[in-house]
């Protein structure tokens, strides 16, 4: 089944400029900004300015282009914040949710970099 992209979700309104956001950065594809309710002190949110849902709505859908920018962006972003282990930084994570399993929560496709301290486990232990 295509995905259906829902043009009121949050995202949508930063990107048209309907609700503030703490941008961090922004190319001609792709927008970086500070998540609202940060969980380490480094926590980006990148997402594409074209409507995709997620992860592999992304990455089957999206220009060449529009990946591109977007992947590099948060190459740079990471080099940035100070948190690239290939710039002298102590590492990062970088988290996609897609879907209810993963509990996303807005549905404009983005990716959390997080940063600044010890991220612990990947997954809580069931
Ligand atoms: P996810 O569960 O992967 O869909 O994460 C969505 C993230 O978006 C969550 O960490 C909180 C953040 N978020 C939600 N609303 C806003 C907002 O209005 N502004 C910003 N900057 N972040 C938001």
């Amino acid at each position: 089944m295509p995905y259906d992209y829902d043009d009121q979700n949050i995202f949508a309104k930063i990107l048209r400029g309907e609700i503030p956001n703490d941008t961090v950065m922004e190319t001609e594809h792709s927008l970086a900004f500070r998540d609202i309710t940060p969980q380490a002190p480094v926590h980006v949110l990148v997402i594409p300015k074209g409507p995709y849902v997620c992860h592999d709505h992304f990455a089957a859908q999206a220009s060449d282009a529009e990946i591109v920018d977007f992947m590099r962006l948060t190459a740079r972003i990471c080099a940035t914040e100070g948190i690239s282990p290939g710039e002298g930084g102590e590492g990062f994570r970088v988290i996609g949710n897609a879907g209810e399993h993963a509990l996303q929560e807005v549905p404009h496709y983005h990716l959390h970099i997080l940063g600044g301290r010890n991220l612990g486990a990947l997954l809580e232990k069931q």
